[in-house]
């Protein structure tokens, strides 16, 4: 899954593909690097970001899902068809979107952001993923505590999947995603990763979203020696280190900005695993 952020503010990449046309440009890119889907993004999940409006939200994602529909799109499931997943928790952004040929929900609030998101979901027949994250974006940072961190996000995905389903989404289009960053310190993201296997148990495909974030910063830069940690452009290799591990424990999809290098690895890796 390659990252198309639209945003002006997003940690790595913000601003850099506001422009319609350069977003575009980037989700070719990211096809060519070998992206299976294209996770198309208009509101900044960073920590500390201010919420966005639908109609702010649907001004950046619309014009470029519309462009890559035609180029890239197919039907759920459509052998060989570039997916487009919408990046969003408000449900008319969402519905805007199906509309407009996005065919995956990728919410971070796993439903919770907008009571009408679990119908539009429903009614379109679309698949989701549903993620993992303790407050909002704008808290989510400050002092995060689990009893125990895997075991809570477990616990909360299968709640999550509970009220999917009650809410007419079939469980077969229900992906998991521990929502690594989101409301979790080094330590909580590192047991997460070690331990995805008991996530993983719960049946249904699991995403993980390791690509540039502040965590693998820190760990590199104290491999390094260095004080400051490492900024978004030099967390390439951890940024392979955890999808690989993350791939060995069983995770299905991969989010990330650096689409060719990570799928290599990943490649590597499951050769050596003996897998496809
Ligand atoms: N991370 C970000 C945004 N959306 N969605 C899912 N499902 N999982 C993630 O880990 C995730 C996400 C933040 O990263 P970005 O600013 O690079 O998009």
């Amino acid at each position: 899954m390659g990252v198309l952020n639209t945003t002006p503010d997003s940690f790595s990449d913000g601003g850099l593909f506001l422009d319609a046309d350069a977003a575009i440009a980037h989700a070719r890119d990211l096809i060519g690097q070998g992206a299976d889907i294209l996770d198309v993004g208009g509101e900044s999940t960073r920590p500390g970001a201010e919420p966005v409006s639908a109609a702010d939200e649907l001004r950046r994602v619309l014009p470029v899902i519309e462009e890559l529909a035609d180029a890239v799109g197919g039907a759920p499931g459509d052998p060989g068809a570039g997916r487009i997943s919408i990046d969003t928790s408000k449900a008319s952004v969402a519905r805007a979107a199906l509309q407009a040929g996005a065919s995956i929900v990728n919410d971070v609030t796993a439903l919770r952001g907008d009571p009408l998101m679990a119908e539009v979901v429903a009614e379109s027949g679309c698949e989701c993923c549903l993620m993992h994250m303790l407050g909002s974006p704008r808290t989510m940072q400050s002092d995060p505590v689990y009893r125990d961190v895997v075991d809570d996000v477990r616990a909360f995905l299968a709640g999550r999947v509970e009220y999917a389903v009650r809410a007419g989404i079939p469980e077969d289009r229900i992906v998991l995603d521990p929502g690594i960053g989101f409301g979790k310190t080094v330590a909580h993201n590192l047991a997460l990763l070690r331990r995805l296997d008991e996530l993983v148990a719960l049946g249904r495909p699991v995403l993980v979203g390791t690509s540039r974030k502040s965590f693998l910063g820190r760990i590199q830069a104290d491999a390094a020696g260095e004080g400051e940690p490492v900024g978004a452009a030099g967390r390439l290799p951890g940024t392979i280190a955890t999808n690989v591990l993350a791939y060995e424990r069983g995770a299905r999809i991969f989010r990330v900005h650096d689409v060719a290098p990570v799928r290599a690895a990943l490649a590597v890796a499951a050769a050596t695993l003996g897998r496809r």
